[in-house]
């Protein structure tokens, strides 16, 4: 079977997609960058490359077996990366919960073969590609918190000039491990 595109990222609930298209409808012209679609507002945990389905399936086993609780991701920060081109939005402060899921998956990709960036992890939502030109940001003061309960592992799609997000498995964060849970009589 062919290799695929794939990262472990946290989905945004539909509602939240909703309002953060809206303000950053307010928030920036036009001509700052191409807005990217709702449905495709995610936060990246670790980025995988091409990966083989034996490597994607050992990863997933991998994630499945992890046991750390939720966290409350508070979304009050903005920046412009001009060189990738991205206005991003993320978090003045990394919960601790974030960080730590994402070094792991880091980490068990790196050992999987997949290609880890040595720059420092930072968490955000890419809002804005093509973003080469200088733009203004909105004055801190914006704010909004979900709960992450859940990650995933997603597949990029390419087809007709559009790039598509598919989830390929999800895993829930409770501090209870899913096995002994299973296996209690
Ligand atoms: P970006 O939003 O900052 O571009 C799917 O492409 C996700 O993986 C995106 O969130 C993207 O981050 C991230 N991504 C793509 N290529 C990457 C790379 N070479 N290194 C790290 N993350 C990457």
């Amino acid at each position: 079977m062919a290799t695929q595109r794939l990262f472990f990222a946290i989905s945004l609930p539909d509602d939240m997609q909703q309002q953060l298209v809206r303000w950053r409808a307010d928030t920036f012209p036009a001509e700052a960058g191409t807005p990217v679609v709702a449905a495709n507002l995610h936060l990246t945990l670790a980025f995988l490359g091409e990966v083989a389905p034996e490597t994607s399936q050992r990863l997933q086993t991998l994630a499945s077996r992890i046991v750390q609780p939720g966290f409350d991701l508070d979304l009050d920060d903005a920046g412009h990366w001009p060189r990738p081109g991205v206005v991003w939005l993320g978090c003045q402060r990394a919960p601790r919960g974030l960080l730590q899921l994402a070094s792991l998956l880091r980490a068990q990709a790196a050992r999987h073969g997949c290609y880890q960036s040595p720059q420092p992890f930072h968490p955000h939502i890419t809002l804005l590609r093509q973003a080469i030109q200088p733009v203004a940001l909105p004055p801190r003061g914006f704010h909004w918190r979900f709960r992450v309960s859940t990650f995933s592992l997603f597949a990029s799609d390419y087809a007709r000039g559009r790039t598509r997000y598919r989830a390929l498995a999800s895993w829930p964060l409770t501090s209870q491990d899913p096995h002994a849970l299973l296996s209690a009589p």
